[in-house]
């Protein structure tokens, strides 16, 4: 049985930063887990150095439950963002381990291969619809089948999901938060015309996704379903802040437009409620944030009781880590929805060398054994860590409001 014998940090940024945990074994297996929280790197950092590594030295690494158990129940707080993407770090790493002592890819301990490969969603925008359609064009010529799609607001200066002029989009781009400006009325305008001039370029078989990043009340978020339905979207994410889970009941209430939220839960209690009453049809948790495999397969057995299909987080923000712990993840569950595909940039590619590939919209993990992703440590090192936080929002009149 391999034992943990150090476990150590690697703060990199290739264009944007990532938090790495790289455990090693005494028959010298190394595993690797991400352990990234925009804007918030260096508190999970901290909270796996100072309080996690000491833990894990000696313990046997093939004990994944226990490890985790004793993480979650052994720090007594459990739960929250910092705690669980520092234990969904140590997981991922651990089922990393365990595939390459087995010589399998993490799918094959998952079970096997439920189906061929997981669709992906790929993103359009741009500060026009013209633009964005013209880039989803592109998307679906390059074979993508799903397709998410964010315009810039005519009256806002900028809009969430918008890159600025010739960049790719990274939302966490200052040294200190920079300011937006919001109106919902503005933005519902825009959005229908978006989705019914989508659907005239596009046609029908292809997937229309769109994210409201939390920034509707409950019936606006209902209105907005309403307007979209002839459109027939995949699904509106994040319609309103899912702190207030019976929210979605009334949104519910109003539209058959599917529902998809979670990408900022980081546990099973967090989803808990909108599953068993199926007030959403999809849920985004991710494997960095919600805990690992380990948990997050906990959630997706939930979910499926109610019918509730994965579509799982997949932004630059989750390291090339993350996204072979999803795909090894969504290949191998019975109901798997889709998964978000924002591939990183040259730099951050080189820095993970990685197994996964895209293929007719369809990505898979590969073959190799664990999760198929290794770090190139000396490359790394060429790109210090930068502060940089995601934006804040604001209404017209200077109201804080959510981002
Ligand atoms: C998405 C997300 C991202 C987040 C980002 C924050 O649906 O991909 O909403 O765009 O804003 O991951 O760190
Ligand atoms: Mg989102």
């Amino acid at each position: 049985m391999p034992k943990i014998v150090s476990a150590r940090l690697i703060v990199t940024s290739p264009g944007r930063n990532f938090v790495t945990l790289k455990i090693e074994c005494n028959d010298g297996t190394t595993g690797l887990g991400d352990a990234t929280l925009n804007g918030r790197e260096m508190a999970v950092a901290s909270y796996l150095q100072d309080h996690v590594i000491p833990c894990l030295i000696g313990r046997e690494a093939h004990r994944i439950e226990d490890i985790w158990q004793y993480l979650y129940k052994g720090a007594y707080w459990r739960r929250g963002p910092v705690t669980m993407t520092a234990i969904a770090a140590v997981d991922m790493a651990l089922w990393d381990i365990k595939g390459k002592v087995a010589g399998l890819p993490v799918y094959q301990l998952l079970g096997g291969a439920a189906r061929e490969g997981c669709m992906v969603y790929c993103h359009a925008n741009g500060t026009t619809i013209e633009d964005t359609i013209a880039t989803a064009i592109r998307h679906r010529d390059e074979g993508y089948r799903a397709i998410r799609l964010q315009c810039g607001v005519p009256g806002l200066a900028s809009t969430y999901g918008v890159a600025k002029a010739g960049q790719r989009y990274e939302p966490a781009d200052a040294d200190l938060p920079t300011e937006s400006v919001w109106s919902t009325e503005k933005y519902l305008r825009v959005v229908p015309e978006l989705f019914a001039a989508a659907r005239e370029a596009l046609g029908w078989d292809v997937h229309l996704l769109h994210d409201v990043h939390h920034r509707l009340t409950p019936i606006e978020a209902a209105r907005l379903g309403k307007d979209l339905e002839p459109y027939r979207p995949f699904w509106i994410e994040d319609a309103t802040p899912a702190e207030d889970q019976d929210a979605f009941r009334l949104i519910r209430q109003h539209t058959t437009t599917p529902l998809a939220v979670g990408e900022i839960f980081n546990s099973i209690w967090d989803a808990k409620h909108l599953i068993e009453n199926r007030l959403i049809d999809y849920i985004r948790a991710t494997v960095v944030h919600a805990g690992g495999l380990t948990h997050l397969r906990q959630i997706a057995s939930l979910a499926d009781l109610y019918q509730v299909r994965t579509g799982c987080h997949g932004a630059t923000d989750l390291s090339p880590v993350t996204m072979a712990a999803a795909l090894h993840f969504g290949l191998s569950i019975p109901n798997f929805g889709i998964q978000e595909h924002m591939p990183h940039t040259d730099e951050t590619d080189a820095v993970f060398p990685h197994h996964y590939r895209f293929e007719d919209g369809m990505m898979h993990p590969g073959d190799a054994p664990g999760l198929g992703v290794e770090i190139d440590e000396a490359l790394a090192e060429t790109y210090p860590y930068k502060r940089a936080y995601l934006p804040v929002n604001r209404l017209e009149d200077g109201t804080l409001w959510s981002w």
